[in-house]
Order: structure tokens, then C-alpha cells, then sequence
């Protein structure tokens, strides 16, 4: 692979001593354009520092991080902390026109947060357009008491693994085909780690497979991030199995599989020992095509990565005995992927709340607008409760909120409805609107998520940012207030920043609202971001100063009428 992956600015990490002082964890990111010559084909994509992926951020619990991003890049960025809890800094959350406009070229902003409360795997990518495909990286937090605190046996060794799609197509191109309704883009290979994996042989250049080399007897912590924009990846190991430990930043109960179902958005934390005799084995990261197919019946491909796991003291006579490939299950991927969800439980006991204060019922499909002279309206959208989300064009939703003018300077405004209209799965009009729903400071939430039932379903992992929140249940088929209620497990729920709402079925959720800013809710599906598939939760402050959003950051980023750079239209 003639990709040049070099690293040519070193994070300054001042690493806290464990038990110690929180520390200043320091970045610069250089965003930028280069070529990547894979599959016969020299692509140009926006990374961070030369690197695909971006650079790991390693932090203790409690540290604050600085990241200067300095755009050298043609196009308009942010970067999103995704699952960090952001208390009282929504301004430092990411999401381009919703909390911020994008940083220009040539110019640079300076993201500053602190890493408190929650200790895990998490990751940051850029959100603005579909960037996201080739800008990000995993954000590792560790207890400030030491790894020796981790809640099982200490891991011999910790490896991001960052499973990722490649696209060899102009990725603002993509957004503009996305927010059109063409929504039958598809990748053209997957990664681990960056790497597509030896299988891939384009005229004969073979791609560099990920390896990773264990000692016999040891233990790994994966940290496994799924950074693809559209692929729910399963991945398994040949001769291993895994034990789950933590999800989204969240410590799980210990949970045995052979078989790790992430969606996008999603991270998972698991134990692998390297018990198998001596020798390599595939790690395989596949999707189906199944949550393609659905929606594009012309989409065919097995989009899958492979990487090697590679036993350090494999005899020499036998480098070139096969490498041991895991079995694929055969069975529907929906169901493995809804047990493995289901299955996933929290290791500590948290206080789930029990009065609700607002409830919310939302379905998720897709509607139809009109492009101009267009009859009858085919433009495919994706809406929740008949609105098709729209990004603020002028002016981030955040900055009009502060300022108390979200209705003079954001058009199209739309209060979010608790409750869908009576409409019918995956048809008739809809509208474009920036809807967002007000809650006051201390509101208990539950939302449930309603996916189309039938088998025009499609799953959709659901992502909220600045919150933690309980997943209660799931079901397949519609959602019975009556009934399903009793299924609720009040005890140990997961705590996640990713619902998936299975494909044909609901999602239950519960959060306190008690961080004041502006909160994006969007499916991390890329497609159904332009799409529409999202709103805004705007919380408002609390009775007293700690319990207000404090004023924006000197250097925050203005649109300078420039905020078309990166098109949503
Ligand atoms: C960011 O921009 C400011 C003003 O343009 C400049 O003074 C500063 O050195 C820049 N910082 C970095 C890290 O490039
Ligand atoms: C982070 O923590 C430090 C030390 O407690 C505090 O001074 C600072 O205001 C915090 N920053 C943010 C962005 O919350
Ligand atoms: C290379 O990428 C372009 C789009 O940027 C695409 O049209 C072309 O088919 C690709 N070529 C190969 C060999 O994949
Ligand atoms: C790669 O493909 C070329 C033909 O394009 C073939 O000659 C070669 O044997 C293949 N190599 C491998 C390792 O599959
Ligand atoms: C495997 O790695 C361990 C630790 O680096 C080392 O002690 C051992 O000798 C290695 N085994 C072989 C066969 O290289
Ligand atoms: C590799 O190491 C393991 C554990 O020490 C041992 O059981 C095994 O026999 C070794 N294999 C070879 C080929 O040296
Ligand atoms: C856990 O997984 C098993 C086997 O895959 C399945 O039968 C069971 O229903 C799952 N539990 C939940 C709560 O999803
Ligand atoms: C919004 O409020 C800010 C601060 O008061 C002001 O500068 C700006 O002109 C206002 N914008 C609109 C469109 O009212
Ligand atoms: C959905 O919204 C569109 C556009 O406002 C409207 O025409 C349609 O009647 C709505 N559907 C329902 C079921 O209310
Ligand atoms: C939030 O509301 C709960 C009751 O729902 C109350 O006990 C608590 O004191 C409130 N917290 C704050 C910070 O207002
Ligand atoms: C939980 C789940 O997804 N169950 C599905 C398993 O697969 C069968 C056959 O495809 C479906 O009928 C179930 O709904
Ligand atoms: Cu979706």
C-alpha cells in the first residue's frame, strides 16, 4: 500500500500519574487533504495529522483536553467528542450549525473539555458532511485510580480497534446525493484499523491486512469503535472468544460471546485471551447487506474486513500453514444483533428513575418532499414524527438559543411533537424543518423509538448527544403501552449513548435533562442525517449559575456567510 500515513504532529500528552492530579491532556489536530492509493485507486480524503485513522486520545478520568484544530483543509469542520458528557460545554460538542459553524480553512479552534464520570471507550469524528468517514479516532478513558481499578483481571495489553468503511467516491459529493434522496451510495470496502485487509487484490496490489500479535497465555482489551458510516459490523475471531466489559464508556456485566454485533456510533470493550494453540487466526469484521438491501435492492456486496491475529511464538516450519478463519453465522443478522443488544446489562447498580415527566413516542421512517416543480413528490426523506430535520443554515441553533433569538434568525422553526400524526410507515409527504423541543432543566424523559414495522425496516442506531441514558427494553414488531411496559428492566439497564432500534421493532429509553445547551438526537446512520432523521433537544438552564450554560469560548467559530462550504442542500 503506497498510502503515506505519517504522523507529523506528536501530541504533547502530559499522562496523569495514577491516583493523581488530573493532568492537561494537549492535541493539536492539523486537518488536511491527502491521496490514499488503495484499490487501484488515489483517493483524496480529510484526515487528522496524515493519520487514517486519526490519533488515539488517551486520558485519566477527571483530566481536561485541549485540542487546537487547525484546518488546512478546503472545507468547513468540527469535531464531536462523541459520548463525552459535555457538562455545561455544549459549545465544545461539535456538531456543525448545531452547537457551532464550521471552523474555516485556514482557520483554527481550540476545543477544550473535561473527561469526568465516565471511564470506557468512546471516540471523536468530524460532524459536519460525511467527513466523518475518514476524520476520527478513539478517545480512551481510564480510571484515575490506575488500570489495577478496572472491574475485572487487568488486561496484558489495550488495542483500539477502529472498524471503518472506504469509500472511493468525493465524500461532500456523497452529502449532496444523500440530502437528494439518492440514497444508494455504498462503500467500496471496510477496515480495521485502517487496513482493508490482504483479500483485497486490485490488479494485484495486495492491501496490508491488520495485525495484531499476541503472546500465548495473555490477556487483550479491545476497545472496538464502529466508525463506519453505514455498516452494523459483526465481528469475530477464529478460535477466541470474547468477554464484553464495558459499552458506549459504561462498565457492563461480563457477558461470553464468539460474536460482537456494533453498529455505528456504538463502542464495545472486550477481553480476549489468547488461549488457541499457536499460530494466526482471522479476525473478521463483515456486514450484510440486508440493511442495504431493503432500502436499495441493488446493493449486493458483502462489505467485510479481515485482519490477522498473530501468535508471537508460532513455530518458524509453520508460518505458511493456513490462517484459521472463524465461522460466519448463517443465521439473520437482525436477530444476533437484537440479542447481543439485549443481552447487555450494567455492572454497577444505577438509580433508574421511576416518575417521568415527559413522555415521548417517536417513529422513525422515511416521507416524501418535492423538489421545485416536481409531481407527485418522490424525493425520498428520512422524518421522525412526520419532520424532516434541517440544519440552520446561517446560524448554529446553540448560538440563536443563547442569544434568545432562535425564531428571528433560524427559519423554519417546528416544536417537536410527543406523538407521531397517525401516519402510515414509509409513506406520504412530509416536511423540511428545524424542529427542536424545549425541556426545562431536572425533566425525567423517556422516548420510545418506533421503527416502521414490516419488512420495509432498516435498523437505525440512535445517538443523543451530552447525555447517558438508561435502554430500558426493546421489542420487535410495534410497541404495546400496555404490555410492553412490564418488559422494562428498572434494575440494570445498559447505559448507553446509542439506542439501536432493531430493525421492525422499538427502543426504549429514560435521561434527566440536566445539562442546559443544545442536544443533537439524530440517527448515526450517515444517509439519514442530510436526510432528516434527527432534532434537537434544547435544555434550558437551571435556577442558579452552576446550573447555566456559561457564555461561548473567545475563539468560537463564526459563519462568516460561509456555512454553504459544506452543503446540506
Ligand atoms: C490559531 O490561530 C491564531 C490566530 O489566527 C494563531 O495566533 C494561533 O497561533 C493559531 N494556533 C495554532 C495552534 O495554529
Ligand atoms: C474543567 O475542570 C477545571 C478544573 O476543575 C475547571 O477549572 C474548568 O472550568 C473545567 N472546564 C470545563 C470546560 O468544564
Ligand atoms: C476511482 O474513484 C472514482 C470516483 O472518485 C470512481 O469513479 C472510479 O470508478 C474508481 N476507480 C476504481 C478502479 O475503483
Ligand atoms: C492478485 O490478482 C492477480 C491478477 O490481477 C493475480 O495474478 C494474483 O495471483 C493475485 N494475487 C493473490 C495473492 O491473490
Ligand atoms: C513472545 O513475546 C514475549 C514477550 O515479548 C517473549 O517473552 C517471548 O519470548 C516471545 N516468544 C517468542 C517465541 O518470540
Ligand atoms: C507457545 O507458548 C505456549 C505457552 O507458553 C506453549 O504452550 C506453546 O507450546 C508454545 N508454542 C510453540 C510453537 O512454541
Ligand atoms: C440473550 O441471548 C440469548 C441467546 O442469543 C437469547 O435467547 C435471549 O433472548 C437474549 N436475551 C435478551 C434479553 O435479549
Ligand atoms: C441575536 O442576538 C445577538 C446578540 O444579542 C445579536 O447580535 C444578533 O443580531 C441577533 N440576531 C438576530 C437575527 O436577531
Ligand atoms: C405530514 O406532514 C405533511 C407536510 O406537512 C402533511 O402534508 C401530512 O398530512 C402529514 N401527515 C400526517 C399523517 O399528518
Ligand atoms: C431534580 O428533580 C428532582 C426530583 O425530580 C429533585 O429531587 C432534585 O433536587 C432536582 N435537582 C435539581 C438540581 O434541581
Ligand atoms: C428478534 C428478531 O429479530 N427475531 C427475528 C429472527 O428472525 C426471524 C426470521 O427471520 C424473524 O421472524 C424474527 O422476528
Ligand atoms: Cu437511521
Amino acid at each position: 500500500m503506497a498510502a503515506a500515513c505519517v504522523a507529523f504532529f506528536l501530541a504533547a500528552v502530559l499522562a496523569a500519574a495514577a491516583g493523581g492530579e488530573a493532568a492537561i491532556v494537549e492535541h493539536t489536530f492539523v486537518v488536511s487533504q491527502m491521496k490514499l492509493d488503495q484499490l487501484c485507486n488515489d483517493t483524496l480524503v480529510t484526515v487528522v495529522n496524515g493519520q487514517f485513522p486519526g490519533p488515539t486520545i488517551e486520558v485519566t478520568e477527571g483530566d481536561s483536553v485541549v485540542v487546537h484544530v487547525v484546518n488546512k483543509s478546503p472545507n468547513g469542520v468540527t469535531i464531536h467528542w462523541h459520548g463525552v458528557k459535555q457538562q455545561l460545554n455544549c459549545w465544545a460538542d461539535g456538531p456543525a450549525m448545531i452547537t457551532q459553524c464550521p471552523i474555516q480553512p485556514n482557520k483554527n479552534f481550540t476545543y477544550r473539555f473535561n473527561v469526568t464520570g465516565q471511564e470506557g471507550t468512546l471516540w471523536w469524528h468530524a460532524h459536519v458532511s460525511c467527513l466523518r468517514a475518514t476524520v476520527h479516532g478513539a478517545l480512551i478513558i481510564r480510571p484515575r485510580s490506575g488500570p489495577g481499578s478496572y472491574p475485572f483481571p487487568k488486561p496484558y495489553k489495550e488495542i483500539p480497534l477502529v472498524l471503518g468503511e472506504w469509500w472511493d467516491t468525493d465524500l461532500l459529493e456523497l452529502e449532496r446525493k444523500l440530502a437528494n434522496g439518492e440514497m444508494k451510495e455504498v462503500p467500496t470496502s471496510s477496515t480495521i484499523n485502517g487496513k482493508l485487509g490482504a483479500f483485497n487484490n486490485c490488479s494485484g496490489v495486495i492491501e496490508d491486512d491488520y495485525i495484531l500479535n499476541v503472546e500465548h497465555g495473555k490477556t487483550y482489551l479491545l476497545r472496538i469503535v464502529n466508525a463506519a458510516l453505514h455498516a452494523e459490523f459483526y465481528l469475530k475471531i477464529a478460535g477466541h472468544i470474547f468477554t464484553v466489559v464495558a459499552a458506549d464508556a459504561n462498565y457492563v456485566k461480563p457477558y461470553t460471546m464468539d460474536l460482537i454485533a456494533i453498529s455505528p456510533g456504538e463502542t464495545v470493550d472486550v477481553l480476549v485471551v489468547a488461549d488457541a494453540p499457536p499460530g494466526k487466526y482471522y479476525m473478521v469484521a463483515m456486514t450484510v447487506p440486508s440493511q442495504w438491501i431493503v432500502e436499495e435492492p441493488l446493493m449486493n456486496t458483502l462489505v467485510i474486513s479481515r485482519g490477522i491475529i498473530h501468535y508471537n511464538n508460532t513455530s518458524k516450519g509453520s508460518e505458511n500453514t493456513p490462517v484459521l478463519s472463524p465461522e460466519l453465522p448463517v443465521d439473520d443478522m437482525g436477530n444476533i444483533s437484537f440479542y447481543f443488544h439485549g443481552n447487555l446489562t450494567s455492572l454497577r447498580m444505577p438509580s433508574v428513575p421511576t416518575s417521568i415527566d415527559e413522555r415521548i413516542f417517536i417513529d422513525v421512517d422515511q416521507g416524501y418532499i418535492c423538489k421545485e416543480g416536481e409531481s407527485p413528490c418522490r424525493t425520498a426523506v428520512t422524518r421522525m414524527n412526520n419532520i424532516s430535520f434541517q440544519l440552520p443554515t446561517s446560524v448554529p441553533l446553540l448560538q440563536a438559543h443563547y442569544y434568545n433569538n432562535i425564531s428571528t434568525s433560524i427559519s423554519m422553526v417546528r416544536e417537536f411533537p410527543s406523538s407521531p400524526p397517525n401516519i402510515e410507515f414509509n409513506r406520504g409527504n412530509t416536511m423540511k424543518a428545524t424542529s427542536m423541543r424545549r425541556v426545562r432543566y431536572n425533566t425525567t424523559l423517556e422516548i420510545v423509538f418506533q421503527g416502521p414495522p414490516g419488512e420495509t425496516s432498516y435498523l437505525n442506531p440512535m445517538h443523543l448527544h451530552g447525555h447517558d441514558f438508561f435502554i430500558l427494553a426493546q421489542g420487535i414488531g410495534e410497541y404495546d403501552p400496555n404490555k410492553d411496559v412490564h418488559t422494562y428492566n428498572l434494575v440494570d439497564p445498559p447505559v448507553r449513548n446509542v439506542a439501536l432500534v432493531p430493525r421492525f421493532g422499538w427502543t426504549a429509553i429514560r435521561f434527566v435533562a440536566r445539562n442546559p445547551g443544545v442536544w443533537f438526537l439524530h440517527c448515526h446512520l450517515e444517509k439519514h442525517v442530510p436526510s432528516g432523521m434527527a432534532t434537537v433537544f434544547v435544555v434550558e438552564d437551571g435556577p442558579t449559575l452552576d446550573t447555566s450554560l456559561p457564555p461561548p469560548p473567545t475563539d468560537y467559530p463564526t459563519c462568516d456567510g460561509q456555512s454553504n462550504k459544506v452543503s446540506y442542500e
